[in-house]
């Protein structure tokens, strides 16, 4: 209780985190009755029971299975208003969100209701929870190069909205550089760009987020760790990296929080910082994050203080509302 008093004194900011990650088991059940939508499980229980996973894809499975009872304006805004309180009260003073398009367009909701709905509850945060927010749309890396700039045409009419674009979905056997040329047309409409890359995939996949993507951030780069010129680079470059280290240990990428890597990338000099991904399936938000990992001492108060500090330097803010915020 004292850990967590103080994890959430210390002001936060989560980088990687996707909206459709945050669906708890009981409000995906009532937005499924509300919209009529029938899920493959009999019980938010059942669902709960499910959240057994071997990998990424796995996981994967569930997660879009359950994004299907987002169906209308109400349901996107309802979402981000329920992540917002729990984030508000772990600390989380701002908010880079993930978001799929293409999870909720395939299924025939219009790129329109994704939009107004999240940006109903995100152009208001700082009067509803105290914190600032922005989006990140991201592409889904199975559906490949064309579907993505589809998707991105699709957005353009609200890139107003966004503050960047991702990469996320099933990372083995699709490398970053098929994304050169929506990624290209992302950074010439003015959006920062980040990419998943080195969770599941190898090395290789971080080196090609950089230097095909331009990413300027890195979600995960875990296995970065095993390229050690890889990692001298990210060092001396400053390249951002959100880790999700329950995301990580639920995922089977590493064994326990005690195997985590995250304590070799701070040796190492990397600017880390710890995030939740998709808290209602990982066992927990950001602040949990970091107790968690404050269980090993590795990581005590000071460290997790760093980690947090590492957040807002990885924050897309410019230095004014950086400077307010922490
Ligand atoms: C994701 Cl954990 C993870 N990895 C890649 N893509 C994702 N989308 C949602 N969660
Ligand atoms: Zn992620």
């Amino acid at each position: 209780a004292a850990t967590a008093a103080f994890v959430r004194a210390i002001p936060k900011a989560e980088l990687h985190v996707h909206i459709e990650g945050t669906i708890e088991p009981e409000h995906a059940f009532a937005l499924a009755e509300r919209n009529a939508v029938t899920l493959p499980w009999a019980t938010a229980e059942a669902l709960k029971d499910a959240y057994r996973f071997d990998d990424l894809q796995s996981f994967l499975d569930v997660y879009y299975q359950v994004t299907a009872v987002l169906t209308t304006v109400a349901d996107f805004a309802d979402i981000v208003t329920a992540y917002f309180d729990r984030a508000a009260a772990q600390g989380v003073r701002h908010v880079e969100l993930f978001f799929d398009p293409q999870s909720h367009t395939g299924r025939g909701v219009p790129m329109s209701v994704v939009m107004d709905g999240l940006w109903s509850a995100v152009s208001r945060s700082v009067e509803t929870h105290g914190l600032t927010s922005s989006l990140i749309l991201c592409f889904l890396r199975d559906l490949g190069a064309e579907a993505a700039a589809e998707t991105l045409r699709e957005a353009e009419p609200y890139l107003d909205r966004i503050v960047g674009v991702g990469l996320d979905s099933a990372e083995a056997g699709h490398p970053p550089a098929a994304f050169h040329d929506v990624f290209a047309a992302a950074a010439l409409f003015g959006l920062r760009r980040v990419a998943h890359a080195g969770e599941e995939g190898p090395p290789a996949y971080v080196v090609e987020a950089l230097d095909a993507l331009g990413a300027e951030r890195i979600d995960h780069g875990v296995r970065a760790l095993e390229d050690p010129a890889l990692v001298a680079r990210l060092a001396e470059e400053r390249v951002p990296l959100t880790v999700c280290p329950l995301s990580n240990v639920r995922l089977r990428g590493v064994d326990s929080i005690a195997q985590h890597p995250l304590g070799r990338m701070l040796d190492a000099g990397l600017l880390v910082s710890v995030n939740s991904d998709d808290p209602a399936y990982f066992g927990g938000y950001v602040g949990d994050n970091m107790i968690a990992l404050h269980d090993d001492p590795r990581y005590d108060l000071a460290t997790l203080r760093v980690l947090a500090e590492n957040s807002f330097r990885s924050a897309f803010l410019d230095d004014d509302t950086r400077t307010a915020l922490v």
